[in-house]
């Protein structure tokens, strides 16, 4: 630590023998429990037997000096993000045609929504500021960092992106215009080729080894160089295509390891910086959907024991998607066809309108109904699935401002027919860059968490694979062997009652017993 950690006085103490705070800590038994469901094989009945499992959480409450480097700082949503931090962190005001705008971190669950702490003495119900469960990095003090293969500087790149009000672009222009993405890697390949003429920043050669190391250096540079606790780094830069695994090159650790000192072709920027910050001991989090974390990747981030999340924003559409068709098969209710088209007309757009880099998209786009399908038998056969089709349209007029158009065509009751059309038109990046502040947050948090269990001699962190980023991605990256939630509620519920369970506090559930009881 370069011994910047601040001490956080509790937002509220939680009165308990389960719960103990000391100065930089706070420790919680908890009691887990779960539903053990186990199938009688000659009869097909279920034997089910509710388990308890006792957690031992420990949170170091002190939060430290983070910094958030970007990969892609200077995109849109790079850029954005920057600019909106800094009208935060200086609390600009700035004049549009609709009045006066004064900075905000909605879209950010973190910092813009609160959750149910209990209820008070009188049965009203009381919510604290998402934010306040355990202390949390703030947004204004993160250091900003990272790298773009554009050798533009923030400044340029906000005015490029044409997302924010040019009154507040005006005010932050010289503030930005200091700051400058490091040269990045550059494998034309992985992306569209019509991004070649943005590539004017780039590390020189083409061998990869050389490449990694050359990231290392960067973020152990920009650690040493702000004094930083601690560094989360995000990919935000342009989708890649997938890449191929093959037997020998990628599939394990060790094997990817060589084939980067071997300059391998099949080793993706993205995999670069993913090895780079796993080899730093640095989270990583994949924001776009193309497969980084092939499995070479994942064995080493599970073998160095440091963490990684991912993939692909979800931000607005798949979004919507995922409380829709939760809500709709839920309510017994059968989507039989999804088709979403998209335009929009911004790098992205232009990036995506190449076929590869498309379909890494349209892979996350698709999967996010699944599990949803899966949980309902009564309403989808074993092998049946909603037809969903996913279409993506570059048009350059429309900018930022992605319109997305859905059609959930659904079989109801006694052979009825529901068709729902939902029309979204919204600047991308204004979603896409409050997430990118929810996952370093969260991230940052999961690294102070550590749990025992009564077997368990010491306290370990939690599984390299941080599921619980689940809410903020599309496609959300878990534990070999473990299932997807893309359901929104529940991500966000998850979030909510593991928060809830580092402070000895129950989940939250919606029985309100006492409400409904003489
Ligand atoms: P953008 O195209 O404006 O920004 C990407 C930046 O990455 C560009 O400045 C580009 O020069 C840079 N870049 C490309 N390859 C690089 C490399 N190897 N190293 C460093 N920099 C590199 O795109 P935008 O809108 O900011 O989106 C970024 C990513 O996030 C895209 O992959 C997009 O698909 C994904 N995403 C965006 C969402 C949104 O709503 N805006 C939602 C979900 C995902
Ligand atoms: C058009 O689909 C371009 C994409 O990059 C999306 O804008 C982005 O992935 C957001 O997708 P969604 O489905 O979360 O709105």
């Amino acid at each position: 630590s370069n011994g910047h950690q601040v001490r956080h006085q509790p937002a509220f103490k939680v009165d308990s023998p389960n719960v103990t705070y000391t100065n930089d800590a706070v420790y919680a038994d908890y009691k887990y429990q779960s539903t053990l469901v186990e199938k009688d094989e000659l009869d097909g009945s279920y034997r089910v037997k509710p388990a308890e499992t006792v957690y031992h959480f420990k949170t170091d409450t002190r939060v430290p000096k983070v910094g958030l480097m970007m990969v892609g700082w200077g995109g849109n949503n790079g850029s954005t993000l920057t600019a909106s931090i800094l009208a935060n962190k200086h609390n600009l005001t700035w004049h549009t045609k609709r009045g006066v705008q004064s900075p905000n971190y909605w879209g950010s669950v973190v910092q813009a929504s609160t959750l149910k702490l209990g209820v008070d003495p009188q049965g009203n119900d009381i919510y604290v500021p998402f934010t306040d469960i355990l202390p949390m990095v703030s947004p204004n003090d993160l250091v900003l960092g990272g790298w773009d293969i554009s050798s533009k500087n923030l400044a340029e790149a906000m005015e490029r992106a044409q997302v924010l009000e040019y009154d507040l672009q005006r005010q932050v222009s010289a503030e930005m215009s200091k700051l400058t993405p490091l040269p990045s890697i550059y494998y034309p390949d992985f992306i569209a080729s019509n991004q070649e003429d943005r590539a004017d920043n780039l590390i020189p050669g083409n061998d990869k080894q050389a490449h990694l190391e050359h990231i290392k250096k960067d973020i152990r540079d920009f650690k040493q160089a702000n004094g930083l606790d601690k560094i989360i780094v995000v990919w935000t830069a342009n989708t890649e295509r997938y890449a191929d695994i093959i037997p020998g090159v990628n599939d394990t650790a060790d094997n990817i390891l060589q084939a980067v000192k071997n300059s391998h072709d099949e080793i993706a920027p993205s995999s670069i910086f993913a090895l780079a910050c796993i080899q730093e001991h640095v989270p990583f989090i994949n924001g776009s959907p193309q497969n980084t974390f092939v499995p070479g990747v994942l064995e080493l981030a599970e073998r160095e024991r440091t963490y990684i999340g991912g993939d692909d924003f979800k931000s607005g559409q798949t979004k919507f998607k995922s409380a829709l068709v939760d809500f709709l098969v839920n309510a017994g209710i059968k989507p039989v066809g999804i088709t979403s088209y998209n335009h929009l007309g911004n790098n992205d757009g232009k990036n995506l309108s190449s076929y590869k880099q498309f379909r890494s998209k349209e892979i996350s786009k698709s999967t996010v109904v699944d599990d949803m399908v899966a949980a309902n038998k009564i309403l989808y056969g074993p092998k049946e699935h909603p037809d969903h089709t996913v279409v993506i349209k570059y048009v350059p007029s429309v900018g930022d401002s992605k319109r997305a158009l859905d059609e959930y065509e659904c079989d109801i009751f006694m052979g009825g027919r529901q068709s729902i059309s939902v029309y979204n038109v919204c600047e991308d990046s204004l979603l896409a860059s409050p997430l990118i502040l929810d996952l370093c947050i969260v991230t940052e948090l999961m690294t102070r968490i550590q749990y025992k269990t009564d077997d368990m001699a010491e306290y370990s962190p939690f599984h390299s694979v941080l599921s619980i980023l689940s809410y903020m991605l599309k496609a959300p990256l878990v534990a070999p062997g473990t299932p997807v939630v893309n359901s929104l509620a529940k991500q966000r519920a998850a979030m909510e009652n593991i928060f809830r369970a580092c402070v000895g506090l129950p989940p939250n559930n919606d029985m309100l017993l006492e409400h409904k009881t003489w």
